[in-house]
């Protein structure tokens, strides 16, 4: 890893928001890969504050402050993740369910989503089931859920059901995603598809609303 990607990594754990994001910047300008900060910077940086959570060095205001330095860095990174200027394949609703206030990869997969020529209804954070299903009635064809404990997990289900109640089952696709859910989860609540990441969200997404 080069001793820039390092030292963002590095800052994001410490929750060093302004470090970060000057970082980021000079490592832009330095001819570096908006998807190498993003991987081997960003994400590994989380994966490395949840461990330290686990492990009961870090607790939760550690987290929340290294997520608002990856949430700064995002916005620096979007204008080079994204495609721009590219006409709306389809309108998509995302949050992350009731009970479950984990933002980040949500926001990622949107902002991937948005880049890629869908438009984006971002619902937000403990989003109820009944948001959902106004969403699909205010014009969304693809219900995006994103759950990042295994305690709100089974609240997809009940936004699977919510949808199907009201009717519109059959003109929404349901694609969930989020650390503890996979394909078999997907299956077993009745969705229409599951993606591990941004980039394979956008791929499903594509591929369930019949685009190219
Ligand atoms: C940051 C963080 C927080 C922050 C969130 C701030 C914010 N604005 O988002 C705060 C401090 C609020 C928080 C709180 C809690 N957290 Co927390 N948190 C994390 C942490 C460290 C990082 C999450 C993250 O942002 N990852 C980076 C992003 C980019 O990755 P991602 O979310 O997985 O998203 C990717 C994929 O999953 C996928 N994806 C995500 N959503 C979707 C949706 C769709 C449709 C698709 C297709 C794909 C997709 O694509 C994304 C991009 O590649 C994780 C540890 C971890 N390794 O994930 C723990 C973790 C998720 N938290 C955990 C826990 C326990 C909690 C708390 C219960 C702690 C507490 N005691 O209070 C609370 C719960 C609060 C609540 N009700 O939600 C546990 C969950 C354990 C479990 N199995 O249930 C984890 C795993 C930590 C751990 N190792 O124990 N947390």
């Amino acid at each position: 890893m080069s001793p820039i990607i390092e030292a963002i990594r590095e800052a994001v754990i410490q929750g060093q928001a302004a470090v970060v994001v000057e970082k980021v910047q000079q490592a832009l300008d330095a001819g570096e890969s908006a998807e190498i900060i993003l991987h081997q910077g960003l994400i590994s940086a989380m994966q490395r504050v949840g461990e330290l959570f686990e492990e009961g060095i870090a607790f939760v205001p550690e987290m929340l402050i290294a997520a608002r330095a990856m949430d700064k860095a995002l916005n620096v990174l979007k204008p080079h993740l994204v495609e721009q200027g590219v006409k709306p394949v389809a309108k998509v609703a995302i949050g992350t369910v009731k009970g479950d206030l984990h933002d980040i990869g949500k926001k990622l997969v949107a902002m991937m989503l948005e880049g890629s020529g869908f438009e984006i209804m971002d619902l937000g954070i403990d989003v109820p089931p009944d948001r959902f299903v106004d969403a699909v009635r205010e014009g969304a064809q693809v219900v995006a859920l994103s759950a990042l404990l295994t305690t709100t997990m089974p609240n997809m289900k009940n936004v699977v059901e919510a949808i199907q109640q009201a009717g519109l089952r059959e003109s929404t696709r349901i694609i969930i995603g989020g650390a503890p859910v996979n394909q078999a989860y997907a299956d077993h609540i009745g969705a229409d598809g599951y993606a591990p990441d941004a980039s394979s969200a956008v791929r499903k997404v594509r591929e369930l609303v019949g685009a190219q």
